[in-house]
């Protein structure tokens, strides 16, 4: 083997692309990302990470940065009108909530200081299996190793032409970053502890849900979910009279949302045939999107993003061949993601969540997972 640095070209500056180039520049490769939009900037309001994926950020140095705007609320609170149903402690789970742009931007610092080269501005078109991605303005780079984390619509997958299966949840949701308004939440109802996240359920007469999750001191997570056929919940901006009717304890922020235009997902689950071809290897929602409901999304994204980094390490410094390290890598990675996104899909479909204690066997193997251990592999045997 040569002394020369391994390259990879990476599509996609999302939480997979910033994570996987992190980590890849930091194992010794030379690291160019592309990111289409002009600047690199977090779409979305609010999200929970778990152990799987803060067991990256502790690896690639990120994790001080991360803690310094994010929190473990107290409990996991779920009710079903108004009504609690249970109030996880998740004793001994890791957990985080942040606002996406504090974990975008920490991603994004890290990548940085690792000496990867970003490119704002640059668009992807496709990839081949010999290691080589093309840009818009007809610029085709060689590479030693493609990353497709470009996202649900990812261009590098499609031009793969890996066969793909799209199913849709009937539900979606509007995510919104309000401030806490913590004095005025109490105020109305003194005796919920506002620290918590609260999965307020509503399921009759109406399927109407609100999820409300701190992310720090001053901004709190809500997030709206309604059938997407019923046209008043899922209106964006949001109908404000129609949700504080139902949750009247939350007027304070729901006036707040209603300021914002917001837009509305539906849930929507995709699965591939196969994450690699050759030397390109499909990583977060452009391998796998999936539901939300476990808040697995990013999580996975990121414990992938990791493990590919190691997988194609190794097999560079072994002098082996890189294709088969990635087929390597999918098969014995693959299964806690599989598993993630099956729950998450039964939760949306079924709306089991509802219910509460929800964070307990197979809903939390992803999440406890640890994707730096060397040795997890013999554990989960
Ligand atoms: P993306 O975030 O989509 O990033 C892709 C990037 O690639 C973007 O920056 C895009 O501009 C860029 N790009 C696209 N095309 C090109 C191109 N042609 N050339 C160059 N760049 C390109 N996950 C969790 O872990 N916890 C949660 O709490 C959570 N909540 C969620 C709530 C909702 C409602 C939804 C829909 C998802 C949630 N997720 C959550 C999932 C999580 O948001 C995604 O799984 C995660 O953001 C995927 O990251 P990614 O980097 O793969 O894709
Ligand atoms: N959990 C989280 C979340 O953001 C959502 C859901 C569950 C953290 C929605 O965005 O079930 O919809 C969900």
């Amino acid at each position: 083997m040569t002394d020369s640095r391994r390259h990879a070209e990476i599509s996609g500056g999302g939480f997979a692309g910033l994570t996987t180039a992190a980590a890849l520049a930091q194992m010794g490769w030379s690291v160019r990302l592309h990111e289409r939009a002009p600047e690199l900037r977090a779409e979305g309001a609010g999200i929970v990470l778990w152990n799987n994926s803060l067991q990256v950020l502790d690896r690639i140095g990120a994790t001080p940065d991360l803690q310094s705007r994010s929190m473990t609320p107290p409990a996991y609170e779920t009710r079903m009108n108004n009504e609690i149903q249970s109030q996880e402690v998740l004793e001994g789970i890791r957990w985080r909530t942040m606002t996406r742009p504090h974990l975008h931007e920490t991603l994004l610092t890290a990548a940085r200081e690792s000496g990867v080269e970003i490119v704002a501005g640059s668009e992807v078109v496709g990839a081949t299996p010999d290691g080589t991605i093309t840009l818009a303005d007809g610029e085709t780079l060689d590479a030693d190793l493609v990353v497709g984390a470009d996202g649900v619509g990812s261009p590098v997958r499609d031009s793969l032409g890996i066969p793909l299966k799209r199913e849709r949840s009937r539900d979606g949701i509007t995510r919104f970053l309000v401030p806490r308004r913590k004095a005025e939440l109490q105020a109305l109802e003194p005796d919920t502890e506002w620290d918590n996240v609260i999965d307020f359920w509503n399921l009759d007469p109406r399927v109407l849900r609100v999820l409300y999750t701190p992310a720090n001191d001053e901004e709190l997570y809500i997030a709206l979910m309604s059938p997407s056929a019923d046209a008043d919940g899922s209106r964006v901006p949001i109908d404000l009279e129609l949700w504080t009717s139902v949750f009247p304890q939350l007027a304070p922020v729901l006036q707040d949302a209603a300021g914002i235009q917001g837009r509305y997902y539906g849930y929507q689950t995709t699965r591939l045939e196969r994450w690699t071809d050759g030397h390109v290897a499909l990583i977060g929602d452009s391998a796998h999107a999936m539901c939300p409901a476990l808040a697995q999304g990013a999580g996975t994204a990121m414990q992938n993003a990791w493990t590919l980094a190691v997988a194609a390490t190794e097999a560079v410094k072994a002098d082996a061949d890189l294709p088969g390290a990635l087929v390597e890598w999918e098969r014995v990675e693959r299964p806690y993601t599989d598993l993630a996104q099956d729950r998450s899909q039964w939760y949306a479909d079924t709306r089991e969540m509802a219910k509460g204690n929800q964070f307990v066997g197979e809903s939390v193997e992803t999440a406890l997972y640890n994707p730096t251990d060397p040795h997890r592999h013999e554990v989960h045997a």
